[in-house]
């Protein structure tokens, strides 16, 4: 009812009193003009930057996906979709997935706990569809590492029960900082060195993780020709902690950021030239202290690997327990060196003095210590050409899976 008081007239008078005054009229209909196409003029300029924006924006993303023709015959996964084994059966090349099938995989994982720290990054337990996955977040000053290791598992058949399985890659970059992702399987029981501390062993299971890891690094090493082969490997940092032990007592070798191939067509060896890092000081061999090992001979760097192996065999025997007896858990050199030693104290142990870890002797009186002990010392010889093969190592330890049962 508030209209009905409504005074027209007073209305129309207000109308009347702006018509009398010629000049007032002519500058209303000049404010109109403007008043009308200011807004006019504004919102299509706000069209065309927001239509630009948009164009851009949509070029950006085409760009960030490319090539994307290449991914479009791959599988991509709707919730609800194949479990990760389903994945591999799909892939069925043995490396890596597709790349936009491990980014849409790395995007929705969950991050559920911390795992792991050290200087690499962080390892996080996370989860996929349920499954439980590790994902290794690489700190930027390891991008080489990550690439590195990304490339191997895109690029090499590398799958393999003793080798860490690979599932996805990804690059997250916010504007100011990437973070890099490296997703694989996840292993409850950690690393060797953490399940040897709390862990004692009878002698079936040191010897399956010693030959086990034997075959993980067998296949590392080993070239495979054909389309489903794949170059040796040499993997350049082996070490417990680089060593995880599976739910049913069998180890995988993880890490592979130091890695190189050999090509064999140019017998040349591919090292990251702008990777700094280095091997774990107290596993490098004798004539990686003294900087004497031919980095072009491809050979070598196998041999500085069966040194290091050697190492980590000495680290599970000790845990093996014939008798109640066993020795408590201790890295390497732990009685001549001190905790985290430079390259200068490691060589005056190894290479001036020439020590290594000593052999209790309880190991000569059970034949599976025994053939350990011996497979260690062959593992150490100075001399890198005597050293025994991975493939010879996995050999004996296989035979020995036999008569170790026997023998307890
Ligand atoms: C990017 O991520 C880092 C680490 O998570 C964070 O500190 C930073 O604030 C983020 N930057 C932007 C622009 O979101
Ligand atoms: C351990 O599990 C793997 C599958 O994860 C299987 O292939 C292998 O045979 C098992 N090894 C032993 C000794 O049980
Ligand atoms: C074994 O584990 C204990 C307890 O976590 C730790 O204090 C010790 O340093 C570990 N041993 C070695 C050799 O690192
Ligand atoms: C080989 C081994 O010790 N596996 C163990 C890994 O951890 C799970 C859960 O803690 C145990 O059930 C397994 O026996």
């Amino acid at each position: 009812m508030c209209n009905s008081q409504l005074n027209s007239s007073l209305y129309l008078t207000s109308v009347d009193t702006e018509q009398q005054d010629g000049d007032s009229v002519n500058l209303g209909v000049g404010e109109l003009v403007a008043v009308i196409s200011a807004p006019i003029v504004v919102l299509s300029i706000l069209c065309m930057v927001a239509f630009v924006l948009y164009y851009r924006y949509q070029l950006n993303r085409a760009q960030y996906h490319t090539p994307r023709q290449q991914y479009e015959q791959y599988p991509v996964i709707e919730p609800g979709q194949p479990s990760i084994s389903d994945l591999i059966d799909i892939s069925g090349s043995g490396s890596g997935f597709p790349l936009l099938v491990q980014r849409t995989i790395a995007r929705q994982i969950q991050l559920c706990e911390i795992i792991g720290k050290g200087r690499y990054g962080e390892v996080w337990r996370g989860r996929w569809k349920g499954e439980s996955v590790a994902v290794k977040i690489f700190s930027s000053r390891e991008e080489r590492s990550w690439f590195r290791e990304v490339e191997l598992y895109n690029t090499v058949m590398l799958r393999h029960d003793n080798i860490l399985g690979f599932i996805a890659a990804d690059n997250k970059d916010n504007g100011t900082w990437t973070q890099l992702w490296l997703v694989t399987n996840n292993h409850e029981n950690g690393s060797l060195f953490d399940y040897l501390n709390r862990t004692v062993l009878s002698v079936p299971a040191m010897i399956k993780l010693a030959w086990s890891t034997a075959s993980g690094l067998a296949h590392l090493h080993m070239e495979i020709l054909g389309t489903q082969g794949k170059p040796a490997i040499a993997h350049r940092d082996l070490k417990s902690k680089n060593i995880l032990v599976k739910n049913n007592g069998t180890c995988c070798i993880a890490d592979l950021g130091l890695a190189v191939r050999h090509d064999s067509t140019t017998d040349s060896v591919d090292m990251d030239k702008q990777n700094n890092r280095v091997g774990t000081k107290r596993y490098m061999a004798p004539e990686v202290l003294e900087e004497t090992i031919n980095m072009n001979h491809f050979e070598s760097f196998k041999r500085a690997d069966v040194y290091a192996f050697g190492l980590v065999l000495w680290e599970i025997a000790r845990r093996c327990s014939v008798g109640g007896i066993y020795e408590d858990y201790q890295l390497p050199y732990f009685d001549m060196v001190p905790s985290d030693p430079s390259v200068e104290e490691m060589r005056k142990v190894v290479c001036v003095e020439k020590h290594r870890p000593a052999l209790p002797n309880r190991w000569q009186n059970v034949d599976s210590l025994r053939v350990m002990g011996r497979l260690m010392k062959e593992c150490w010889y100075g001399n890198a050409a005597a050293r025994l093969t991975a493939l010879r190592i996995k050999k004996t330890l296989a035979s020995m899976t036999k008569q170790g049962d026997l023998e307890i």
